[in-house]
């Protein structure tokens, strides 16, 4: 007898095809799929052809400043770096309940749209760590409904201040996931460069994934991610390197940015563009014609690189609005990045799903297929480009092989007369 069986699913695959299956689930795996299954099962759902897809990766949020928009003032110039200022007054009362309430109350209204894997960045320019501390408590309390991964990030700079540098060390003996970093932010130039040689040295010591704020800034020579990419050559960290933002890529001319192209081209580098945010917080200084701030990420796709994109918040000081769902961001995403073809729009769903696993280094956990664990998602929809242009609900989530939540689609009724 089945744990669980869905009946009448359609399955999206990994090339883009769609398979008209049941899928059958037993002590939290998925033990058949095919076209018919005839044996009981304990629960069934009966999906009359919903889309089944692998729930969504939200590969870049700041869980500890989420649902903290207007504490203790509304971002008015609406950037960056008055974001930066507000959190840093707002730091000042963190508790960890404070932290992790939030935290978790986001991790659940993400989970209600699907997403069952989220990489979160963590604060560490704090001096009692207690986004750190508080993520790390949330990442064991929801282990079994969600995978979280903590990146510790150094908000104000690694060498902004004397105490920095040690923080970050501390945070990645405390258990930290991935090691972050915001080079554009130190200050200067050489302090950046350094910051990156820094982060890389960890992460090799401490066998850590690398994830970094990099030039997250119109500013067309605020040039870090080519220092990335030159270490990750030079080291060989490949696909445990990613790039968060990059927005000043799309502000290099195009003489340098073939030229680093073909450069991240050796490496195996992950890209994560944040549309939702990057198109507000960015081109702030511009008059007219006014910039997207969103890197090249249709050039990236075309050059085979692997980019996913993320929320990045959820009503903090950066950005007021969001509500978790990565149908929402690959939208945003689609719009900006001006991908309307039809390859290109499921090129955009991919980026909320398997590129997002890539990134997280899950890939080999990630997807629907038999001996895998059941982490899966019923969308009201009948494909990807379906799902990206009415952003239903998420009928169902399936985790670990449990229902956790469930949404019914609204009925609209016409009460006209033709
Ligand atoms: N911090 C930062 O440096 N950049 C961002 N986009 C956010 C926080 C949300
Ligand atoms: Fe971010």
């Amino acid at each position: 007898m089945y744990d669980m069986l869905l009946r009448q699913c359609r399955l999206l695959e990994r090339d883009g095809t769609i398979s008209e299956v049941d899928i059958g689930i037993e002590s939290g795996l998925i033990s058949e799929i095919a076209p018919q299954l005839l044996r009981p099962a304990k629960i069934t759902l009966d999906l009359q052809q919903r889309l089944v897809s692998p729930a969504f990766v939200e590969s870049h949020i700041h869980l500890d400043s989420a649902l903290t928009a207007g504490q203790p003032r509304w971002n008015q110039s609406g950037t960056l770096f008055e974001g930066i200022e507000i959190w840093g007054d707002r730091k000042q009362s963190l508790s960890l309940e404070d932290v992790k309430t939030r935290a978790i109350e986001t991790l659940k209204q993400q989970a209600l749209q699907g997403t069952l894997w989220v990489r979160s960045h963590a604060d560490v320019s704090e001096a009692s760590l207690t986004t750190l501390q508080a993520l790390l408590e949330v990442r064991e309390a929801v282990k079994d409904w969600i995978t979280l991964q903590v990146v510790a990030f150094p908000q104000d700079g690694i060498y902004s201040n004397s105490t920095n540098e040690a923080l970050l060390e501390k945070a990645i003996d405390m258990g930290a996931d991935v090691v972050g970093g915001i080079p554009h932010y130190e200050l200067t130039r050489e302090d950046g460069v350094r910051s990156l040689h820094k982060i890389f040295d960890l992460a090799i010591q401490h066998d850590r994934l690398i994830d970094i704020h990099c030039d997250e800034i119109d500013d067309d020579q605020s040039r870090f991610l080519e220092v990335v990419v030159a270490q990750t050559i030079k080291t060989g960290l490949g696909d445990r390197v990613t790039a968060s933002h990059t927005t000043a890529f799309g502000s290099y001319n195009n003489a340098y940015a073939v030229k680093l192209l073909g450069f991240l081209r050796r490496t195996q580098i992950n890209f994560i563009a944040n549309p939702l945010i990057n198109i507000t917080l960015q081109g702030r200084t511009d008059t007219y014609p006014k910039r997207r701030g969103v890197t090249r990420v249709k050039e990236l796709w075309q050059q085979d690189v692997n980019v996913s994109f993320g929320h990045d918040c959820v009503q903090d000081p950066w950005y007021t609005l969001g509500t978790g769902s990565m149908l929402d961001v690959a939208h945003m995403g689609l719009h900006v990045c001006q991908m309307t073809g039809i390859d290109e729009m499921n090129a955009c769903y991919d980026m909320i799903t398997w590129n997002g696993a890539k990134t997280l280094n899950i890939a080999d956990q990630y997807g629907v297929e038999i001996g895998k664990t059941a982490n899966l998602i019923v969308l009201d929809a009948s494909d990807r480009y379906d799902a990206l242009r009415r952003r239903p609900v998420v009928n169902y989530v399936i985790s670990r092989g449990k229902l956790l939540c469930r949404t019914e689609p609204p009925r609209s009724m016409w009460n006209g007369t033709i």
